[in-house]
């Protein structure tokens, strides 16, 4: 029997004499571990990420830590979020092939992943703030999403195995409690690790740390959010989790992968776009941003549009679970009744995206996880007008959302407050 090591975190100078004996990073990237070039590129919140290169090609080595990386020790966190990020990759290649890295080796007691190194692809987030406008992106993530989400529900799963599935990833409970705080509460409250810009947003964010609709909005989104297991879901899908080059884009990094509503995943996505439009008025020191905004805001109408068209396609063509079965409606010539449901889905998901989304956007202004949009803006006056204005439109898409009907209502809205001159 071979005896498992326990964990220990690698280190550059570590990591060839740990590794140098794996098979399929070796096979991968050339044998001889003493030609191997290692770089810790980790930038993220959580883990550790590691760049191998070897004589013949490169890898990935990603690595959790046995707590949260930005805040440190006093802040544990399982290992086996990579257990549930391995698993999640591998249900979405299956389900959206192409879309993510490819898995070489894992490794669960050591909690490391060994993954397809993806070069020249950078991080769509800091892409979007170099104000490079890349022509695949709403194509590519709203077929990823539209594929993963239908796939993993009980609108395409043998629901004995989405049982299963839900069952593993219901362990996931320390990553669904991040959220579950940082994302739906602790915006809302002077909670211990949250920061804003501070002191141009104080009267702001007292405002709509007041402002009940929107707290009872949040906490019915939270609601939504811990019991609403309807699929598979990333779990973490922001402008960081995706990786980019001008013709390719991969989803990375589903460690908070759990079941939840479809629209979780869409309301995160959109609302980074939306944080990348709100911030472009810092980032203008080289020339206008008009062109990017204006691009911003065509690629959140964009990746909305092939959202909905790939489901609609998955649902008229792949609608082989438990829910809305076919047996109910087309197979007895009641393809308008398959239509009505397939409406009555897509307009829940649409209502409660612009909710996850208005909240997705306070949490990254007010509470412990920034986004570098805003952050890198190094006038605190600039950033605070930026935010403040992304601020006030999260509040109005979270709170009216089920008053807003389009895209293209969100976005005028969007381009109304970006233009607005005070705070
Ligand atoms: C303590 S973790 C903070 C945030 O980083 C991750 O990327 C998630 O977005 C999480 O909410
Ligand atoms: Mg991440």
């Amino acid at each position: 029997m071979t005896e498992t090591k326990p964990f220990e975190a690698l280190s550059v100078e570590t990591l060839p004499k740990r590794l140098g004996e794996n098979e399929a990073l070796g096979e991968r990237i050339g044998k001889d571990a003493s030609r191997w070039k290692v770089r810790e590129v980790g930038d993220g919140n959580l883990n550790l990420v590691f760049i191998v290169e070897g004589d013949h090609s490169a890898a990935v080595v990603k690595q959790a830590l046995p707590y949260v990386r930005l805040v440190g020790d006093s802040w544990p966190l399982p290992l086996k979020r990579s257990f549930f990020e391995y698993h999640a990759l591998t249900r979405q290649e299956a389900r959206a092939p192409g879309s993510v890295p490819a898995i070489y080796h894992f490794d669960q007691a050591q909690a490391l992943i060994v993954m397809e190194y993806l070069s020249p692809h950078v991080i769509l987030r800091r892409a979007l703030i170099d104000g490079r406008e890349l022509p695949n992106i709403a194509r590519d993530i709203g077929l990823f999403m539209a594929r993963t989400l239908f796939r993993g529900s009980d609108l395409s799963m043998v629901t004995k195995e989405r049982k299963a599935d839900l069952a593993l990833f219901a362990d996931n409970v320390e990553l669904c409690d991040i959220t579950e705080n940082l994302v739906f509460s602790d915006p809302y409250f002077e909670a211990e690790m949250n920061r804003h810009t501070s002191p141009q947003l104080d009267g702001l964010v007292a405002e709509l740390r007041a402002d009940r609709n929107l707290k009872v909005e949040a906490q019915r989104l939270k609601h939504l959010f811990a019991a609403n297991a309807e699929t598979l879901l990333h779990g973490d899908l922001h402008s960081g989790s995706i990786m980019v080059t001008d013709t390719e884009t991969r989803m990375i990094d589903p460690e908070f992968a759990f079941y939840g509503p479809v629209a979780f995943d869409v309301g995160m996505l959109l609302a980074n776009f939306w944080m990348a439009f709100f911030s472009q008025r810092g980032h203008e020191d080289k020339g206008s941003r008009d062109s990017m905004r204006a691009y911003l805001l065509r690629v959140t109408a964009e990746t909305w549009s092939v959202f909905r068209a790939e489901f609609s396609d998955l649902w008229r063509t792949e609608r082989t679970g438990m829910l809305y079965q076919k047996s109910l409606f087309e197979d007895q010539g009641d393809r308008l009744g398959a239509e009505q449901a397939l409406d009555h889905m897509l307009a829940g998901i649409w209502t409660d995206l612009l909710g996850f989304a208005g909240i997705e956007v306070h949490r990254r202004i007010l509470g412990l996880a920034h986004n570098a949009d805003f952050e890198t803006i190094a006038d605190a006056d600039l950033r605070a007008s930026c935010e403040a204005k992304a601020l006030k439109f999260g509040r109005h898409i979270a709170v009216n959302r089920r008053q807003i009907h389009s895209i293209d209502e969100v976005n005028t809205l969007a381009a109304l407050i970006e233009q607005e001159s005070k705070l």
